[in-house]
This record gives C-alpha cells, sequence and structure tokens, in this order.
C-alpha cells in the first residue's frame, strides 16, 4: 500500500482518491452550507450586512468565521487586537493550528525515509500538500507542484536552476517597476554571474503597470520575464494573463509571483499560461516555512537540481549522482513537514470558504476602508488601480511611516511600516517608507472604524 492510500486519524487527512478538497474544511461549524443544504437563518448575514446572492457566491457568516482565529481574542497594550498585516503574514484560524499540533502528537516521522507506520502518515500528510496545492493553483499535476520554504526559495529556485545555465552577455530579464525584491535581487545575481542585464517595465502615478509599455520591452535580448500578480504595497492586481500571452508569442518564458494573489483570488495557473507560479503558505493561512513553485512539467523536466543533499537522489557513489525526478529533486533534506500538515488544513479552510467568497469580502472591506481614510486630512493613498487587491498603503502628512505605526501599536493596531521589501517602488514614488494596512477576509468594518479613529487620534497627539 503507498503511503497515500493509507488511512489514519488526523483531523485533516490528505484526500484519498475521488474525494474532495473541502471535506476536511467542511468541519468547521462556521463553514458555508453545501449547494442543496439549507443555510440557518443566521448564516444568511455576512459581516453585519446582506448580500443579494446573485453572482454565485454562497452566503457566509463572516463573524462566525472570525472565531476560527484564536489570536484575535488576544488585546496589544490593553487594547483589542486590531490586524491589518495579513500581507506580511496572515493569522491561522484554529484548524491549521490544532494540524500542526496533531502532527507533532500523533504522526510525527522524516518523510519518504522511513517505512514504518508514522513515516508513511508524515509522507501522505507532506505529499497531501502537493495534492492540495496544486488543485488550490489549478495546475494540471501534481508533479508540476516543488514544495519550497515560501516564495523567495522557489524565485532562487527558477534564477538557479532554470536562469543561470541559459543567460548569457547581452541578454536580459524584464521585470516591473512594482516587483518584490524577491522578483528582482534574484535575477540580478544570476545577471551579475551571467553579463546579463535587468530590464524594468514601468507603472504610472496610480500604480498600474503600462502594459503597453511591457510589451514593447519584450524585444529580442529578453529571454525571461517576472511579474507580481498582486501587489503586496500597491495592491494593483496586474493583467498575468495577456502578459502571458505576449510573452509566450515570443518564446519569453514567464514567472509569476502570486504571494499575494493566492490568499486572495480563486487562481487557475492553466488559464493565466505562464511558466512559473510561485506561493508561499504563510500569508494562505499557514505556516511559516511552507510554499510552493509551479512550473510547467517540461520545464521542471529540464532543470537540473539547485542543492543537493538527501531524499533528491537515485544513486550515489564517489564518481557521480543519479538524481530524483522533477520535483522531488528540487527537495533536498528534511521538509517543514509539520509547516506542510498544516497547510493542507489551510488549504481545504481557504477552499472550504471559497475564493471567491474571500475575494468579494475583502473588496467589500477594502470599499468601507477607503472613503473613510481619504476623509483624513494630509492622508495619501499609494495606489489607486481598479480593482485592486485589500491593500492600502499610505501617508499621513507631516508624520513619519514608522512613527505612525508604532503610535497606532498602542491603539491595539497592528499595521506595516517601511518599504516592504519593495525598494525601487519607493524610489518611483519618491518616499523612504509608507504605512500598509493590509485587509483580510476576517476582519470587520468595526476594526477598520477603529483604525480610522486611531489614525486620527495620533495626528492630534503629534499635532
Ligand atoms: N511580502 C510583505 O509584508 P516569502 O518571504 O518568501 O514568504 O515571500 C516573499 C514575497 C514575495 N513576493 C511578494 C509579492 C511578497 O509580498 C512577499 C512577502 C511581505 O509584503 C514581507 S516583505
Amino acid at each position: 500500500m503507498s503511503a497515500q492510500s493509507k488511512t489514519f486519524p488526523h483531523p485533516n487527512p490528505p484526500p484519498r482518491a475521488g474525494e474532495g478538497d473541502e471535506r476536511a474544511a467542511r468541519q468547521s461549524p462556521s463553514l458555508p452550507p453545501r449547494a442543496g443544504e439549507e443555510p440557518a437563518p443566521e448564516a444568511l448575514l455576512i459581516g453585519g450586512a446582506r448580500r443579494a446572492d446573485g453572482g454565485g457566491l454562497e452566503r457566509i457568516e463572516w463573524m462566525k468565521i472570525r472565531q476560527d482565529f484564536p489570536i484575535l481574542q488576544r488585546k496589544v497594550h490593553g487594547k483589542p487586537l486590531v490586524y491589518l498585516d495579513s500581507a506580511n503574514t496572515s493569522q491561522k484560524p484554529r484548524q491549521v493550528i490544532e494540524a500542526v499540533d496533531a502532527f507533532y502528537r500523533e504522526h510525527n516521522a522524516n518523510v519518504s525515509r522511513a517505512v514504518h507506520q508514522l513515516g508513511e502518515e508524515a509522507t501522505a500528510l507532506y505529499e497531501g500538500a502537493r495534492t492540495r496545492l496544486a488543485a488550490f493553483i489549478g495546475a494540471n499535476h501534481r508533479d508540476e507542484i516543488v514544495l519550497t520554504s515560501g516564495t523567495t526559495m522557489a524565485t532562487n529556485l527558477v534564477a538557479y536552476s532554470y536562469l543561470l545555465p541559459r543567460l548569457k552577455p547581452g541578454d536580459a530579464v524584464l521585470v516591473t517597476a512594482m516587483e518584490h525584491h524577491a522578483d528582482i535581487v534574484p535575477w540580478q545575481l544570476i545577471c551579475k554571474s551571467t553579463g546579463a542585464h535587468l530590464k524594468v517595465a514601468p507603472i504610472n502615478e496610480a500604480g498600474e503597470l503600462i502594459v503597453d509599455k511591457f510589451i514593447e520591452a519584450l524585444t529580442p535580448e529578453v529571454k525571461f520575464a517576472g511579474v507580481v500578480h498582486v501587489s503586496n504595497v500597491l495592491g494593483t492586481v496586474n493583467p498575468v494573463k495577456e502578459l502571458a500571452r505576449e510573452c509566450r508569442k515570443r518564446g519569453i518564458p514567464l514567472l509569476v509571483d502570486g504571494s499575494q494573489a493566492a490568499p486572495h483570488l480563486p487562481l487557475d495557473v492553466k488559464s493565466i499560461g505562464c511558466d512559473f507560479y510561485c506561493v508561499t503558505g504563510h500569508k494562505m493561512c499557514g505556516p511559516t516555512g511552507t510554499g510552493a513553485l509551479w512550473a510547467r512539467r517540461e520545464l521542471l523536466e529540464a532543470m537540473p537540481p539547485f542543492f543537493g543533499g538527501g531524499e533528491m537522489i537515485k544513486t550515489v557513489s564517489f564518481e557521480g549522482t543519479t538524481f530524483a525526478d522533477s520535483p522531488r529533486r528540487f527537495e533536498a533534506g528534511t521538509p517543514n513537514i509539520a509547516g506542510f500538515a498544516g497547510l493542507v488544513a489551510a488549504i481545504d479552510y481557504l477552499s472550504g470558504i471559497g475564493m471567491a467568497n474571500v475575494a468579494a469580502r475583502e473588496h467589500e472591506l477594502l470599499e468601507y476602508a477607503t472613503p473613510r481614510l481619504q476623509a483624513i486630512p494630509g492622508m495619501r493613498i499609494f495606489g489607486s488601480a481598479p480593482g485592486k487587491a485589500a491593500v492600502v498603503s499610505f501617508l499621513v502628512d507631516g508624520v513619519h511611516a514608522h512613527d505612525l505605526a508604532t503610535l497606532l501599536d498602542q491603539e491595539g493596531v497592528a499595521v506595516r511600516s517601511g518599504h516592504h521589501c519593495a525598494h525601487p517602488l519607493m524610489q518611483f514614488y519618491g518616499v523612504a517608507a509608507t504605512c500598509r494596512a493590509s485587509l483580510a477576509f476576517w476582519n470587520t468594518e468595526a476594526e477598520i472604524d477603529a483604525f480610522v479613529d486611531a489614525i486620527g487620534r495620533v495626528r492630534k497627539l503629534l499635532a
């Protein structure tokens, strides 16, 4: 019997053939009813408002979903926590916390090594994460998923395994002006050692990619392009399908950094048409140190290993080594098995809510927050692309971003301040840092009010 077909008691075991991904998530009492089930009357409320259910969205009781997140009950500096830093790392529902706990209590062993029961259980959980991630992002096959520690590891894997052997002097890598450092620095390192260079497609003041300029920049020396799907600073959702189509016409492989898209939007890498897609588990309600690279199978199969060690080989002798097939030849050493057990639960959790519902709720919260923030005197918001994700970067006249974030923290409000690992974007706007509030589906209108009121108090304090 293979490890994957084995059954054992676990709050969120990986699916067996024919089992739906939503099964474990449905264990949550706060999740929406299945199609055909009668919703409880109180489940018709969405964050206090009633939604006309015309768009095929399920009716979700968001206030009950919120109760799945134990950390939201705590106080910070004596005030109720208002966590607006989900783009940095998301909070975790109890289902994820319990899955990690259950892993160490009941299943802890190393993966793919031991034939004993615990080893098989640990392997099944780890491989379950690969299966779940493949389904979650719309991959054709689970073997297109390399499990990594996050997006940073994924882009570095592509840089060293795919790009390094291919670039030569005079070649170029195209990125956009809104990239995170994880989608700049790895390419720069490879450019430095190959004599290639970086090209940058510009954005406009609203924080939108100038698509015509991106297409114009796809000249013959460009051998690779990297684009963020959703900007972590601006919330801009890039037209990745169109960009992929243009890259494909010219035979240029495109990597899409989906770190900020996977937690907030329904995804289908097949329909995007890109070549590589990266996700990071800790922004998707999952544990830190988990994530994945998706790549077209033919690309992965042609890529050499990036680093070597245990579990990525077929044979080793002092004369030489033969390597395991992809994706395992990219997964040397002991991975974050407990983390991936938690990621299984996280993906089940998000799938149970439905990513279209997550996106709709977060859009509703953004629509609530934006005019209230804009009404604050001296407020400057960075990024106003239509259809942007629920991220608001801002500055208040005369107040340093770090001072504002520190004083908001005293009010129990957690926002991020700094360059957000996007130095070039800060340079574009001519600022050293911004404050950033990033919303999640479990935030509330009341929290947004508390945040806006807290900014008002901080302004008065500093006036
Ligand atoms: N952004 C933020 O506060 P890792 O660290 O590998 O999990 O993710 C890196 C990363 C890559 N791309 C984008 C678009 C990202 O937003 C991030 C992480 C955090 O915005 C920390 S800088």
